[in-house]
């Protein structure tokens, strides 16, 4: 975004503000109109007792509660919000279009990679000043680029279009940033306009297999539970299947998870359960239930990595077998605070496993966002969600705009 833009988009946000503050001041009155509905219902089912009554008082109770749940509390008319009001309407949001959950996740978004950003867009900021680029000003903004964890082809990629963009003009620093943004969207873009969807969302009134994969501790029981909730809050049936078997307290974990977006979990607690039987018992259920998304937890540590591997194949066969028709997602989950680290481990398990896409975590402070480019550029898999949190609400479908606006944003 340019300082035009901002100045445009600045009346813009404070419109956008003023709506938001009306809706939920509308929401706050209609909860409250619903609580007195149902104390009036309580009221009478203790005179009547009747089933139809409580029924009702059930069906609003539940609607309250959704009500409740699906707003974040208005935050301040802040620089915050500015900002997040900005990269909305830059992608062609209307104003009545915004919510208070997609102002509050890019808010989110832009503080997680505030550590990422201060070892890099600062000091760049700092060194480009208002002059035009120079060659000298690209060997900085190299080592920039590496040290937030780009990578090196990402990087060198980046740094030839720029030096071939200097040779035929003079570019000036904002003219650079605004470069620099494309070029990067443009890496992060290409696996994901490789795989042909831009979003990954299950097919409706089919059955999706999402398994989530990865090493130990980098969230992808977390991410997990999370996708849980976004599957069952936009109205896809749902179930978990807990085929981590190795740690023993996974299925009490998962079952946390299960209890709060409202979904069941699929689970054998004796010990030493094959994980394989505990997929395939999982499969039967989802077909009895005309489920549309499972979700299936997998185990981060074995005795050896090739145990590890040898896991997954066992379960991808049962699938394959058991569910032919089911559109299957092997999803990486790379924790980004290990920065290199974790890139290879992904280049390992892209060797091995069959994979289709990324989630990355951990992106509250850590400083070391940049790896998401590298997963892109180097293991050519599309970033399909990225978590800044761990609270239930703290994972997204992956938006390079947003993404590359958040980690480049100049405030
Ligand atoms: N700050 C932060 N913490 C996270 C995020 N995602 C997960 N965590 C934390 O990371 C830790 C490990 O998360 P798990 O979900 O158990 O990781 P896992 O990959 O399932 O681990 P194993 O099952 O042992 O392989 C937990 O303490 C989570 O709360 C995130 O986006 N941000
Ligand atoms: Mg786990």
């Amino acid at each position: 975004m340019t300082n035009t833009d901002s100045d445009n988009s600045r009346e813009w946000a404070a419109q956008a503000y003023a709506l938001l503050k009306k809706r939920q001041e509308e929401q706050k009155q209609e909860l409250e109109k619903q609580e007195e509905q149902k104390q009036e219902l309580e009221k009478q089912e203790e005179q009547k007792q009747e089933l139809i009554n409580i029924t009702n008082k059930e069906n609003i109770a539940g609607q309250s509660k959704n009500i409740a749940e699906s707003e974040f509390e208005l935050g301040e008319f802040d620089d915050n919000f500015t900002w997040s009001a900005m990269v909305l309407a830059a992608q062609g949001k209307k104003i009545n279009q915004i919510s208070i959950d997609e102002i509050d996740w890019l808010t989110k978004l832009r503080r997680g990679l505030e550590e990422t950003r201060k070892g890099f867009v600062t000091e760049l900021l700092d060194k480009l000043g208002d002059d035009p680029l120079t060659p000298e000003s690209l060997d900085d903004l190299e080592t920039l680029l590496i040290r937030a964890d780009v990578g090196i082809d990402s990087t060198d990629k980046v740094i030839s279009s720029l030096r071939t963009k200097l040779n035929e003009e003079v570019v000036g620093g904002e003219a650079g940033i605004k470069f620099l943004k494309r070029e990067l969207k443009l890496i992060i873009d290409k696996p994901i306009k490789n795989s042909g969807s831009d979003l990954l969302v299950p097919q409706k009134g089919k059955l999706n297999v999402w398994l989530l994969v990865g090493v130990n501790g980098v969230g992808k029981t977390t991410t997990l539970g999370k996708l849980a909730y976004l599957s069952s809050k936009s109205n896809y049936k749902t179930l978990i299947a807990a085929a981590d078997t190795f740690r023993a307290a996974a299925v009490e974990q998962l079952k946390v998870w299960g209890d709060r977006s409202n979904v069941d979990v699929i689970c054998n607690q004796s010990k030493n359960a094959d994980p394989a039987a505990v997929v395939f018992d999982a499969i039967y259920s989802a077909k009895k239930r005309n489920v549309e998304l499972l979700l299936v937890d997998t185990a981060g540590r074995l005795q050896t990595k090739n145990n590890l591997m040898d896991e997954l194949a066992k379960i991808k066969k049962i699938i394959d077998k058991k569910a032919p028709d089911a559109i299957i997602e092997s999803l990486l989950v790379l924790d980004a605070s290990q920065g290199q680290n974790g890139l290879k481990q992904a280049k390992s398990f892209a060797k091995s496993a069959d994979l289709s896409g990324a989630i990355i975590t951990k992106l509250d402070g850590t400083s070391r966002g940049g790896v998401s480019l590298a997963v892109s550029e180097e293991v050519n898999l599309p970033i399909r969600f990225i978590g800044a949190g761990e609270g239930i609400k703290d994972l997204r479908p992956f938006n390079s705009f947003e993404f590359v606006e958040a980690m480049l944003a100049d405030k």
